[in-house]
Formats: structure tokens, sequence, C-alpha cells
């Protein structure tokens, strides 16, 4: 099967399902998993194991889907670069649809099954395995080797049209033989990255708030707010919270500072979400503060806010009101934390939690409010 013939049937076919197609790969990144592991021995990805005991199928991608020879990249577009007005705190662009795994995923299946049909009518009896998050492996280091984009500075992928706000998918395939690939696919990579895409630019880098990005094209999940607003249990510290009055789930700064993904809506349309669209683009604390388990479920379930759980989603919720109190005055903020005691004790007494971790990471957020507010104060003090 000549891949000339196949490429634009896959476009289109991927375009039905609202898909982008990003181009072929190859399951091994050897020179990114080089990076994934000193990546991991630096301690770089705090509290995540799961990404350690990962490191097998990234290395081994046939423990994926045993004998793939491609893996066919796919691309959501969600979103595009948006100005940090309105109201705060935000909710991080991606986590507004609903749960992208699954629509993904139902996608995938559809495009598949289309895919499997079309190589069989060429006498090709192939195997597939869609992927949405659900294995393993290095997806933006094979995003990057098909070609059509780059993983830059802020360690997103970036497409050159589309720009990064894209959620990442794959096709491995096994059994597809194809001719003339290597013409048409040349590597990018990511260590072509500094030549065909962020150049000299470093805004990304100068605008993350907590210096996350502290090497080029490296991140520190330790001090990165999309780690401590979703993934990360327990309490958060004290340094990161005044950053939640922006962002009080994940956080889009650097890509809403990448001018990568200026213009993408106006030269390409808007990214057809509507349909998923699920949570407004602003985090309500006070809802959040009140809700009970079933409040939970009808304005998170099926959303990628689920990840951070209910404890999680409480525990930014105090954090991101305190750090907006705190803003005005100390005076202000002593009361509005008064307040939010009062109105927890209120709520919930002190039986609100099932689990002993749930409770104990709200006790813990709530004792660290005196430790914010005077270091703040300090803050304050200095500038008078
Ligand atoms: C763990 C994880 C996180 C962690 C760690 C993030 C990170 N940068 O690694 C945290 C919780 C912080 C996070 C945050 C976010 N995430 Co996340 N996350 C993942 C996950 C599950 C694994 C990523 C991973 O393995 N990281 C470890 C690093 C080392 O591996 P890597 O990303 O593959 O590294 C590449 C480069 O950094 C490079 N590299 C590494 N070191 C070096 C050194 C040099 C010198 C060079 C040249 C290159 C290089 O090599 C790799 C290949 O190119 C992926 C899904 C997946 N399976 O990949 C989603 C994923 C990366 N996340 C995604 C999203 C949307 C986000 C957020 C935007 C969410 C939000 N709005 O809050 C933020 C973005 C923050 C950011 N700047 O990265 C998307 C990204 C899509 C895209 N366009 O890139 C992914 C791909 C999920 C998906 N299926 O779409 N995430
Ligand atoms: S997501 Fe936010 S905190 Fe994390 S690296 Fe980007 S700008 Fe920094
Ligand atoms: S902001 Fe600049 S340095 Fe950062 S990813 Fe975008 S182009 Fe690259």
């Amino acid at each position: 099967m000549e891949w000339s013939q196949l490429k634009p049937l896959v476009d289109e076919q991927l375009e039905t399902h609202g898909l982008c197609f990003l181009g072929l790969a190859k399951p091994n990144q050897p020179e990114a998993l080089a990076h994934y592991k000193k990546w991991l021995s630096e301690g770089r990805h705090a509290e995540m194991s799961y990404l350690e005991t990962g490191v097998l199928p990234r290395e081994d991608p046939s423990l994926v889907h045993p004998g793939s020879e491609f893996v066919l990249l796919v691309g959501f577009r969600y979103g595009a670069r948006e100005k940090l007005f309105g109201e705060k705190p935000r909710v991080a662009q991606y986590a507004r649809l609903k749960d992208y795994h699954r629509f993904m995923r139902k996608k995938l299946d559809a495009f598949v099954d289309w895919f499997s049909t079309t190589a069989e009518l060429k006498g090709q009896q192939i195997s597939c395995r869609p992927t949405v998050d659900s294995a393993p492996v290095l997806e933006r280091a094979m995003a990057a080797s098909a070609g059509a984009g780059f993983v830059g500075k802020n360690t997103c992928y970036i497409h050159h049209s589309y720009g990064s706000f894209l959620l990442l998918a794959e096709v491995f395939v096994s059994g597809l033989n194809l001719k003339k690939i290597e013409n048409l696919n040349p590597s990018g990579g990511e260590s072509d990255s500094a030549v065909k895409g962020c150049g000299s630019c470093r805004r990304c880098q100068v605008h993350c708030p907590t210096g996350a990005l502290d090497e080029d094209y490296r991140i520190d999940a330790r001090k990165c707010l999309a780690y401590w607003s979703i993934e990360h249990r327990g309490p958060v510290p004290v340094e990161f919270w005044k950053h939640f009055a922006t962002f009080a789930f994940g956080c889009d700064i650097c890509q809403n500072v990448c001018p990568k993904n200026r213009g993408v809506d106006e030269r390409y349309g808007l990214p057809a979400t509507s349909e998923y669209i699920k949570v407004g683009s602003t985090f309500e604390l006070d809802k959040v503060l009140a809700m009970d388990q079933k409040g939970y479920v009808e304005m998170f379930g099926g959303t990628p806010l689920t990840r951070a759980k209910f404890v999680g989603l409480k525990r930014n919720a105090i954090i991101a009101s305190v750090a907006l109190a705190s803003s005005p005055s100390v005076a202000s903020a002593e009361a509005a934390v008064q307040r939010l005691q009062e109105k927890w004790k209120e709520a919930y007494g002190e039986q609100w939690a099932r689990e002993d971790d749930s409770k104990e990471t709200i006790a813990k957020t709530l004792k660290a409010i005196p430790e914010y507010l005077s270091q703040h104060r300090v803050d304050r003090l200095k500038i008078q």
C-alpha cells in the first residue's frame, strides 16, 4: 500500500470525527526515552510514581501492542490562546470539556473500524490498538517525530499550524505494509526543536509563575501548578498558594503566552468543542466550597476535574479563596478566612470526610492559612 494514497484518506476520515492527523511515527523513541529516564532520575516527576512504573512500556512499545511497526498520531483541538481577563480563578481549558479519554476513545474506535476495513480491502490483515492516555507511552516524542510539529521549551507538543492546545492520542498498528514511508515523514523530533520551533523565544520560561520551566525543553513538576492542583494528593505547600488565585485547576499560562498559539482560530477556525464543554471557565469557589458528594458528581462528573477527586477540589477552593481574599489587604483577608472556616464548620462539622486522608488534607490546608497570611503580611510590610 502506498502511503501517499492512504494518507489523504486517513486525514479525511479523522476530520469527519473532529480529529486531526498529526502523522506517522515509529513506536520506539530512544532519544526521548533517555531524556525521560534522566528526568525521572532527577526526581522531576514529583510524587507521580506511576511514571516510574511506566518506564518499561515506554522502553518496549511491543508491551503496548505486540508487533506494532507504526503509530498514527492523532490530535483533538480544544482551544486557543486565551487572555486572562474575566473572572478568576480559572479552570484550565482542557478540563472544561467532558473527559477526553472517553470521547476521543469512541472517535478512535470508529476510525480503527474504518482503517482495518480499508486495509483488508487492500489485502492486508492489520491489528490496531488505540490509546488515549491509556498506555504509558512517549506521546509527545512520537507526535514530534511524526513531523508536523515539535516539542517546545514549555515541553508541550506544538503543531506547526494548530499550536499546542491539542490533546494527543495514538493508534498503534501492526501488520501494515507501507511503501515509501521514509521520504514522507522526515523525523522532526525534539532535537530539532530549537531550530524548527522555539528559536530564541523564551516566553513560556519567563512567564511561568513558579519557575517550573527552569531548563530548555524540561519541566520540574515539583514546581508546576498543574501538578499541585491536579495530580498531587495531600496539602499543597504554602509557597504555591498565591498562584491559585489565577488558576485553581490546571494551568495554561505557558501555552497562553506562546506565540505559536497566536491567531490559530483566525486561520483555522474555532475548534469544534461546544458539544463537549461541561464546565465554565471560572472555578466557582462558593459552589465548590459548599458542594456535597452529590453536587460534586453533578458539577464535575465525567470531566477531567475528577482527577483531583472531591477532596482535591475542596482543597483547591480553600487555597484559591485565601489567595484571592488576601490580595486587597491583610485585614479583609483575615475576615474572609474566618468566614471560610465558619462556613466549613457549618457545612461539615467534624464529620464531613469519609476518608482519613481527605480529612487530613483539609485539616492541614486550613491550619496552614495563618502561615500563608503571615508570609504575605511580611511582603506587605517590606513594600511599605
Ligand atoms: C505526567 C504528565 C503531566 C505532568 C508532567 C508534565 C510534563 N511536562 O511532563 C503534569 C501534571 C505537570 C502535567 C501538566 C500538564 N499536562 Co500533562 N501529561 C502527563 C503525561 C501523563 C506524561 C508526560 C510525561 O511522560 N512527562 C515526562 C517527560 C520527560 O516526558 P515527555 O513529556 O514525553 O518529554 C518530552 C520532552 O520534554 C522531551 N525532553 C525531555 N527532556 C528533554 C531534554 C532536552 C534537552 C530535550 C531537547 C528534550 C527533552 O522529550 C520528550 C519527548 O519529546 C502525558 C501523557 C503522556 N503519556 O505523555 C500528559 C500530557 C503531556 N499532558 C497534557 C496536558 C494537556 C497538560 C497540561 C496542559 C494540563 C493543564 N492545562 O494544566 C499541563 C501542561 C504543563 C506542561 N507545561 O507540560 C497533554 C499535552 C498535549 C500537548 N500538546 O503537548 C498530554 C500529552 C496528555 C494528552 N494525551 O494529550 N502533565
Ligand atoms: S503549567 Fe503553569 S506552572 Fe506549569 S510549567 Fe506551565 S506555566 Fe509553569
Ligand atoms: S513560548 Fe516560545 S519558547 Fe515557549 S514553547 Fe512557545 S515558542 Fe517555544
